[in-house]
């Protein structure tokens, strides 16, 4: 294919995903909302018969025996081969496996379907209907409408309700959703964790002003010196508000009240730049997340949010944050309940897995391996814990295909968008663990500069290769020129050798940036007790710990500059079939399956203690 027609290809397809939903709606925990969340109907149709007639062709609107219409029974003779009734019923938000053994390993179609009543809406209003995520593929349909699709199982997405389609009661919603694994998705075929399908996020009516703010990004200016600005009292903070439509001449307001701040600046087309300065700023830190509450204003609409003002850079080989130097004490996580073997989902599940997270004196998390609910985010904030968040572009992706960099780039924008106003992210990542090529590396990068044109205000990173030669490990990823940091994942120890195999290993690090080992683990499963070589004792894997530990602090170049270990809890995973350790769980977690904290996890806590004393 040549360059013209691959590039028109791209943009088709960007255009295509673009269309697919509406732009989204950022902050809808500040808007007038109503929640879809609660009991909804399923049905499981792994034969797709909701969805395609008898010749294998997608149903047209009207055909009463299209899933996502409520079927008409209204004599004897009449009859319908499907209908949403007890005891079909399923809970929202939640991943379908968990909910019933008949899905444990079920990947395909199920139907979700309730009915809700108009809420109250002003003549002036729209009302969107807001997905915080559907895994994989989601069809919308309302009274046997579609509103529309999505692909990405861990981003938002919103549809906007045409007005005329609403009634006052008895609205009946249907969402088709698939979770089958395709070869040219994002994530791909393979991974290491559990394919929970569903509508696993929050659902909601979101009600906006016909004119209204959709999205916004305000923070630090980047470019100021921070030891300057403290010095000269004097915090420049700039970005933008965007609004849902183009307007003329209108005013958008901002306030921080608490710094008697208020600013108007003069909209053109749909969007206007902002820049302002504040004297005595509070900058938000790992020791003091302080938040202030950010007003906006259009018109009769306002919206309000929780910011953090931070600074993060490198500055050689160092990570700063507001100017100092911090080092990483991290942990990765998965999105999972580990003891009752399904997605984390709740304000509740969020902070189970950050109080773990304090329990073990870290300051960084990564979470892994694709964006994680906006529960997590926020309360990063709040805890002042710092967040690495990624798209699922993991192992082997279809690199070639422009099709798959588009849906990569759509989880890219989605993750960036909703996100980009939380302090607590200072690194965005690209990917995990992919193999080096020319391909790749070109699809890697296009995601690196795409990330850095969206958002200024943090470093970009992926997972990158680790070459082994005897006892040298080098990194030389081409990708490396690309990203902010040098992350890497490595398991010294597990895969292909023991624990001490850390005492002599020499580390060869091509880039002049910081280095950053973005996983390192050992399985045990909790409870069990051995000599320190047996494998899956929970000795070996607190000798593994102690082997790295010692290795971090002799062996490790100047640039070393945190750890995110893997990971924080057992987790579930089809590919771990180690029927007396693993029983479809990974064992890496420094906490098991039953809560239980395994002894690497004290090992682990005991080095965090002591590096944050020498804060
Ligand atoms: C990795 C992957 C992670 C796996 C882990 C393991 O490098 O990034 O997703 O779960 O190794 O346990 O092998």
């Amino acid at each position: 294919m040549n360059k013209i027609k691959l590039t028109l290809l791209i943009l088709v397809l960007g255009f295509t995903y673009g269309k697919a939903q509406d732009q989204l709606i950022v902050n809808t925990q500040g808007r007038k909302t109503v929640s879809l969340n609660g009991t909804w109907n399923y049905i499981i149709d792994p034969y797709e018969t909701g969805f395609f007639d008898y010749r294998f062709k997608e149903r047209k609107e009207n055909d009463p025996g299209a899933f996502w219409n409520k079927p008409v029974i209204t004599k004897k003779t009449d009859w319908t081969e499907h209908d949403y009734k007890e005891p079909y019923t399923i809970e929202v938000p939640g991943d379908w496996n968990s909910q019933d053994p008949i899905f444990k390993y079920y990947e395909g179609t199920v139907w979700y379907q309730r009915t809700f009543d108009k809420p109250e809406v002003e003549t002036n209003e729209s009302v969107f209907l807001y997905f915080g995520a559907v895994n994989y593929e989601a069809h919308v349909y309302l009274n046997g409408k579609k509103l529309g699709m999505h692909k990405g199982g861990f981003t938002p997405f919103n549809f906007k309700i045409p007005a005329e389609l609403l009634k006052d009661t008895g609205n009946y919603l249907v969402v088709h959703v698939n979770n089958k694994r395709y070869a040219d998705e994002v994530p791909t075929l393979n991974t290491d964790w559990w394919n929970y399908g569903g509508i696993t996020r929050d659902v909601k009516l979101v009600i906006t002003p016909k004119e209204f703010i959709q999205q916004y990004h305000i923070q630090l200016n980047q470019s100021q010196d921070i030891a300057k600005a403290k010095k000269k009292k004097k915090f420049q903070i700039s970005g933008w508000v965007k609004l849902n439509a183009s307007t003329s001449e209108e005013i958008v307001s901002v306030s921080i009240p608490e710094l008697k701040i208020q600013q108007d600046f003069t909209v053109t087309g749909d969007s206007v730049k902002i820049d302002f300065e504040v004297k005595k700023l509070k900058l938000w830190s790992t020791e003091n997340p302080k938040l202030y509450d950010v007003e906006i204003s259009f018109k009769e609409h306002s919206i309000s949010d929780k910011i953090g003002f931070r600074k993060v850079e490198v500055a050689g080989t160092k990570i700063l944050l507001n100017g100092k130097q911090i080092f990483l004490r991290g942990i990765c996580t998965h999105e999972e309940i580990s003891s009752d073997q399904r997605r984390a989902t709740s304000k509740e599940d969020a902070r189970k897995l950050f109080a773990s997270v304090k329990d073990l004196h870290a300051n960084m998390v990564r979470l892994a391996h694709y964006p994680h609910n906006e529960y997590m985010t926020r309360m990063a904030d709040s805890l002042g814990i710092l967040l690495w968040t990624e798209i699922p572009v993991y192992w082997t992706i279809d690199f070639k295909n422009p099709a798959v960099l588009a849906k990569a780039e759509n989880q890219l924008q989605e993750m960036i968008t909703r996100d980009r106003n939380r302090a607590s992210i200072i690194i965005w990542s690209v990917g995990n663990e992919t193999p080096v090529s020319d391909a790749r590396t070109k699809f890697m990068s296009t995601l690196v500069k795409d990330a850095k044109k969206l958002d200024n205000t943090r470093l970009i990173a992926a997972a990158l290769e680790v070459g082994y030669n005897k006892n040298v490990n080098f990194v030389d990823d081409p990708l490396g020129e690309y990203t902010d940091i040098i992350a890497l994942n490595e398991y010294l120890g597990w895969y292909g050798a023991t624990p001490d195999a850390c005492e002599t290993a020499e580390w060869e690090i091509k880039y002049n940036k910081p280095f950053f080992i973005s996983e390192t683990g050992a399985g045990a499963k909790g409870g069990f007790h051995d000599d320190k070589e047996m494998r899956f004792s929970e000795e070996y894997q607190q000798w593994y710990y102690e082997e790295q530990i010692k290795m971090f602090k002799k062996q490790f170049p100047e640039s070393f500059s945190g750890v995110a270990p893997w990971v924080l809890y057992d987790f579930r995973s089809p590919k771990r079939n180690n029927p007396t350790y693993q029983e479809g769980y990974n064992r890496k977690g420094l906490i098991d399956d039953k809560d239980h904290k395994k002894l690497a996890f004290y090992t682990l806590m005991e080095y965090y203690k002591e590096l944050e004393n020498e804060e």
